[in-house]
């Protein structure tokens, strides 16, 4: 038995301060049309996707830093993209920075992804767990990564959705490094997980110690590992090229329950690259080596739930 779909990783050059929603929507659009046409009905854009990464800078202005901020989901910019899905009934995944406006009028700040099914429909929501960076510039480092200063971790954990015919579960960028972060979602039984990022392909922070072809082997290293974990599909979109003077690394691919990439985006730009999913591919997977039923000692597994840091014995 097999359930098969066309997947599209629709990875994205750069997107400068200067540029509007609503150019960045038409590369949207264009490239939901080009993964149409290759025959898929799932696509997945990056993080953040509607503007450049702002929280690489120091924003004090509220009503300035409040519009890289969706505060509706479709608005009169992204509707055109939804519409366009509904038209080509090919669903897809997008990041963007979320407001929302509390009852009290207090407003919360989210860095989040949907899933939009084939009728257009918003089918899940993700909000980003694991926020990196920090909340005040880092003295001496060639850039920031304010995060930390921007967003709220998210509050909807990492729930699965049904949806175009499987388990589809989403996580945002350094999510994507984090064990925990599949995990929880292969025990919701995912098949498919969609994720964004947008990766500086220098870590300034690792003092010199990281060669620059770390940055690659450990994107792909953690997202084929959690995958192959799980038993699950990880189709991962990259925001790419020089953006605002900062070059992020490409590397857009889909990824098999067996831990192979199996299209893989070429170039640093606008570009979609597509694979033929089988949903079931991963289940030989999640019923031997990986039978969470049959082999997990929960037993012994508390402290990843109940300490936060790593705390050595004493010496
Ligand atoms: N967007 C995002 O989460 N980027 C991070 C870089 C962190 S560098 C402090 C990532 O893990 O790719």
């Amino acid at each position: 038995m097999s359930r098969q779909l066309t997947v599209a990783a629709a990875q994205m050059g750069p997107v400068q301060r200067a540029d509007t929603r609503s150019e960045v929507v038409d590369r949207l659009i264009a490239m939901l049309r080009q993964a149409h046409e290759a025959g898929a009905t799932l696509v997945v854009f990056p993080e953040l996707a509607l503007t450049t990464f702002f929280p690489r800078w120091v924003i004090d202005d509220a009503e300035e830093l409040d519009g890289y901020f969706e505060s509706e989901m479709p608005n009169n910019e992204t509707q055109p993209l939804f519409e366009a899905a509904r038209e080509l009934e090919v669903g897809f995944h997008l990041g963007y920075a979320e407001m929302q406006t509390e009852n009290d009028g207090s407003k919360r700040y989210f860095n989040t992804a949907i899933l939009v099914d084939r009728a257009g429909r918003i089918a899940g929501k993700y909000r980003k767990v694991h926020i990196p960076g920090h909340a005040e510039p880092q003295p001496g480092q060639v850039h920031q990564h304010l995060e930390k200063r921007y967003f709220e971790p998210g509050d909807l954990g990492f729930p699965v959705f049904r949806s175009m015919d499987g388990v589809m579960g989403m996580c945002i960028c350094n999510d994507r490094r984090w064990p925990e972060t599949y995990r929880v979602m292969g025990l919701q039984g995912v098949e498919l997980v969609m994720l964004g990022y947008n990766t500086p392909s220098a870590n300034p922070f690792a003092k010199g110690q990281e060669a620059p072809h770390l940055g690659m082997f450990h994107n792909h290293l953690s997202m084929q590992a959690g995958a192959y974990q799980n038993g699950t599909w990880v189709v991962a979109a990259a925001k790419a090229g020089m953006e605002e003077g900062i070059h992020h690394m490409g590397g857009s691919c889909v990824i098999a329950p067996t831990g192979e990439i199996v299209a893989l985006a070429q170039g640093e730009g606008d570009e979609v690259v597509t694979a033929q999913v089988d949903l079931e591919r991963g289940v030989y997977i999640r019923e031997t080596i990986f039978n969470f039923a049959a082999h997990r000692r929960i037993e012994h597994y508390g402290l990843i739930s109940s300490r936060t840091g790593a705390e050595p014995p004493p010496a």
